[in-house]
């Protein structure tokens, strides 16, 4: 309850922050985008979201902070527009719980409006499970979102169980190939039989892909021999704080 009511406050009290891990294109090891990832920092420790996304799901609170970090990531990508030419999309993680609000589109336009970027600047990560569990209320959706302009991407992707047939209806444009794939890429014929499939899958429903998780470059040069170029992961960044990435803005422009 303590760390509820702290959570409840954090946002007003500025505590949250948002890191960025690269999203790069191993055929020319530049940064074609970032995924936003939340963190709360509380007195001297910065908190992973392991230990507050739960609880904030739990309670609702998952909302306000979502909002915060739809915000923050607009503002991001002007201040990086302007210091740097970025011109790519930071990727926010929205959960379900988001899709209830009938004003979700009105809300997004409001924030990227405001900054003054493109709807393409912020990318949409929902994951397959959270997609299938709720079709209904989050496919209308995604469609108003595709037709103002912003992506979405099918995050953990394999680990839930798409409807293919859906899948083909819907105005996704990248699939995220599930980390669990990824670690086992080079050790076990079912990992790269999987991430085939999806590859597979993706390029002929005309979808981007990326593989996240990659580690090592056993990973990265088995995902490149299947035709997979855009990867994220700690062997090429960990999420970093905002200033720390400027090595990555460099080089985008
Ligand atoms: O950064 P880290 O590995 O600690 O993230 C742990 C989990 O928290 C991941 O599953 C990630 O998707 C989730 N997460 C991180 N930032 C956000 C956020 O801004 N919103 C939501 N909903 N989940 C987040
Ligand atoms: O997919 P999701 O949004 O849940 O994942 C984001 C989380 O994955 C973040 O907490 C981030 O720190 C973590 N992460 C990013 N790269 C790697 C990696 O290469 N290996 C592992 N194990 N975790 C990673
Ligand atoms: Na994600
Ligand atoms: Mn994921």
């Amino acid at each position: 309850l303590e760390l509820e009511s702290a959570l409840h406050k954090a946002i007003e009290r500025d505590e949250l922050v948002l890191h960025y891990q690269p999203k790069i294109d191993v055929r020319t090891a530049r940064m074609v985008g970032a995924e936003a990832l939340m963190r709360w920092r509380r007195g001297n420790t910065l908190v992973p979201p392991g230990e507050f996304i739960p609880l904030a799901e739990e309670t609702g609170l998952i909302v306000p902070l979502s909002e915060w970090a739809l915000r923050e990531a607009a503002r991001q990508a002007k201040v990086w527009q302007l210091n740097f030419g970025f011109s790519e999309s930071i990727a926010v993680n929205l959960p379900n719980r988001l899709f209830e609000r009938s004003d979700l589109v009105e809300h997004i336009h409001q924030f990227v409006s405001a900054w003054g970027v493109p709807h393409r600047a912020i990318q949409l990560e929902i994951t397959e499970t959270g997609l299938m569990k709720d079709l209904q209320s989050v496919i209308p959706a995604l469609h108003r979102l595709n037709e103002v302009g912003v992506e979405i991407s099918i995050d953990d992707f394999g680990t839930g169980y798409s409807s293919l047939a859906y899948l083909t209806t819907l105005p996704i444009s990248e699939v995220k190939i599930d980390r669990s794939f990824v670690r086992d890429l080079g050790i076990t014929p079912q990992s790269s039989a999987v991430v085939t499939a999806i590859i597979a899958l993706a390029r002929s429903l005309g979808l981007q892909v990326i593989a996240e998780g990659v580690e090592t470059l056993r990973q990265m040069e088995v995902l490149r021999r299947l035709d997979c170029s855009l990867m994220q992961g700690f062997l090429f960044s960990k999420p970093l704080p905002p200033d720390e990435l400027e090595r990555w803005l460099a080089q985008t422009v």
